[in-house]
């Protein structure tokens, strides 16, 4: 069985590096259909049957940017069988914000933490352990620079692709929030797959402006955004930005200790 494992991360995270370790010289450079974007796809060495898909570096999954754009339409409409998030190690707290979107998509996801070597290096210490528990994936410790961890991150990526492993749900919204997606994932027709129901139901949530161009159909949801929008007195878009950062701040003050202060890290 083809299996197809899909590169997310942030802009300078160590993607393309890890992208070379992976494939070597086995990899095709070209164009995202219709726009400028640089496409790049490579088989994983030594698997003939395991093709990476490099995504363009993005912060969100947000519809603001062509990259963002690109990334997610791929991820969405073409599913690969799993994501490997990149994720810069000393740089936890800013890359994690996309991790929250991602473990939302309904795909099996196998994060891995980078720049290992200047994480080590600065003392600071990461619980992969504690990370691993509160995004409910496997996390792997690399250094794409140094190869380390990367095949151990690629087995992960392919077994959970072979398991069809999803991302437990750790995380959880504001109660209102959760009863807004829940109200606004029942209204999505049947068109939308069942994985894939509760990131499309935060997006429409959101108002977000490009979510339309994947659904069949847009649900009316008008009472739900009102609902929320009057209690939080913010709009849907913030209250659920403000949300990921709590979960974000939950998260470092778990898996972060800081050499220089010795204290746990908050938000
Ligand atoms: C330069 N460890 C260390 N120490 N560095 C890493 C690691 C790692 O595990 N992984 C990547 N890097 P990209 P995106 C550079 O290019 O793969 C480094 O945007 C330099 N260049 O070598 O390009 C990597 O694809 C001059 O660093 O990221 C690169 O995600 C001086 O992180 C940078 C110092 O990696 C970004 C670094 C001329």
């Amino acid at each position: 069985m083809a299996i197809t494992i899909a590169l997310a991360g942030n802009p300078n995270c160590g993607k393309t590096t890890l992208f070379n370790a992976l494939t070597g010289a086995n990899q095709y450079v070209g164009n995202w259909p219709g726009v400028t974007v640089e496409k790049k796809e490579g088989k994983l060495k030594g698997h003939k049957d395991v093709a990476i898909m490099d995504l363009p570096g993005i912060y969100s999954l947000s519809p603001y940017t062509l990259e963002e754009v690109v990334a997610r339409n791929y991820l969405i409409g073409e599913h690969p069988d799993a994501i490997i998030n990149i994720i810069d190690g000393t740089n936890l707290e800013r890359n994690l914000y996309l991790s929250t979107q991602i473990i939302e998509l309904g795909i099996p996801v196998v994060m891995a933490v980078n720049m290992m070597d200047v994480v080590r290096k600065s003392g600071d210490k990461i619980d992969i352990k504690a990370l691993s528990n509160a995004l409910g994936c496997e996390v792997v410790e690399i250094s794409a620079l140094k190869g380390e961890g990367i095949k151990e991150a690629a087995d992960k990526a392919v077994a959970a692709a072979k398991a069809k492993k999803a991302v437990a749900r750790v995380h959880k919204f504001d109660d209102a929030v959760e009863a807004a997606i829940d109200a606004v994932e029942a209204k999505l027709d049947d068109s939308v797959a069942e994985a894939q129901k509760r990131f499309f139901a935060i997006k429409v949530l959101e108002k977000d402006s490009k979510i339309g161009d994947q659904l069949k159909v847009i649900p009316d949801v008008s009472a739900e955004i009102k609902t929320l929008e009057d209690k939080f007195d913010d709009d849907t878009e913030s209250i659920v930005t403000s949300e990921r950062y709590a979960y974000i701040s939950s998260i470092i003050g778990k898996c972060l200790k800081k050499a220089k202060s010795g204290k746990k890290l908050s938000v």
